[in-house]
């Protein structure tokens, strides 16, 4: 990793590689030099290729600085480091994206019209670029995104997207690997980004995938589960405890029936499940009332510090 180095343009697009020789020539090649006569700059975070990705990425013209840590999510934050943009831009070195639709992405926030861009492949896409399995997962994850935060995400999963870098840094983001599109997105709810998706193309990938849908695809579920649960603890508490609640209402209405009819009850046992189904949803819902206050401190704390670091 170049030492302190400072990559300065006004919009710079981050390519994260991992043994992206067949495609990443020409992913850079194709990238427009200017948008609106700002400057783009592409900057290759490869983690370490064995094949000739660095070369082929120095080649088209891209800056290359070489990851230390591993995932794909790290690369990027280690990228952060060495880079003074206005504008970021991310785009897979896989090929699957067109970087001639650059502007596309970049030109509604120098307009003002978005806070973050993101490229959507479901409208338009190669036959097979993206499995049934990952297609499947994707919806589910759009589907829980918008139960959770009503907002109509139809791809969060992109890896095409764009924002300023001031907005960006912003958001609060840990991940390591694939799931630094979920974190991005729902970090971007959180602090009320007005998201612009725009439909683009999506190619078929070239050279081999990096992506496990089962371990990958898991870990981006747990992240998600995690972060709703951070960020919207009354839904999220609401409806566990409410599942509990739902369970109990069976042997709670059987013991009552018994009792009112019969004038005794029968099923013994039903009436301790039911509360202790009743008591732990109280419990669930307690939880959620106390995280749901500790979030809003938190809050309240941040926006502080916010306005005290811009004066
Ligand atoms: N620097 C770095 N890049 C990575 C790492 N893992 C994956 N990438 C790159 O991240 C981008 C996305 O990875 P992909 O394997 O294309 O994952 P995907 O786009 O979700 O899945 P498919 O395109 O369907 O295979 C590619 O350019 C990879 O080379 C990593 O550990 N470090
Ligand atoms: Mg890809």
């Amino acid at each position: 990793m170049l030492r302190m180095r400072l990559i300065k343009a006004p919009i710079c697009v981050l390519i994260p590689t991992l043994n992206e020789e067949a495609a990443i020539f020409d992913v850079i090649r194709t990238l427009p030099k200017r948008v609106k006569g700002l400057k783009v700059k592409a900057v290759v975070i490869d983690g370490n290729s064995q094949d000739r990705t660095v070369a082929r990425a120095k080649k088209a013209g891209a800056f290359v600085l070489r990851q230390t840590t591993e995932g794909k999510g790290a690369a990027i934050q280690e990228a952060l480091e060495h880079i003074q943009c206005d504008y970021l831009v991310f785009i897979d070195g896989d090929g699957t994206y067109v970087s001639e639709d650059l502007p596309k992405l970049v030109l509604p926030l120098l307009e003002k019209k978005a806070d973050m861009t993101v490229a959507t492949r479901l409208k338009r896409q190669d036959a097979g670029s993206i499995t049934v399995f990952n297609t499947l997962g994707n919806v589910a994850f759009n589907w829980l995104i918008r139960f959770f935060y009503g907002q109509n995400i139809t791809d969060m999963l992109s890896g095409y997207r764009a924002i300023s870098r001031k907005k960006f840094d912003d958001l609060n983001l840990v991940s390591r690997a694939f799931e630094v599109e979920t974190e991005i997105t729902i970090e971007a709810l959180r602090n009320h980004l007005r998201i612009l998706e725009i439909p683009l193309y999506y190619k078929r990938r070239k050279g081999q995938t990096k992506l496990n849908p089962i371990h990958d695809g898991l870990r981006i579920f747990k992240t998600l589960v995690l972060m709703i649960r951070d960020t919207k603890p009354l839904y999220f508490f609401g409806l566990l405890g409410a599942v509990f609640f739902v369970f109990g209402l069976w042997p709670a209405s059987l013991v009552l029936y018994e009792k009112l009819v019969l004038g005794y009850v029968v099923h013994l046992p039903s009436t301790i499940l039911a509360a202790f189904s009743f008591l732990l949803a109280i419990q669930i819902w307690a939880l959620g009332f106390l995280a749901d206050m500790e979030l809003k401190d938190t809050q309240r704390l941040e926006k502080l510090l916010r306005k005290s670091m811009r004066r």
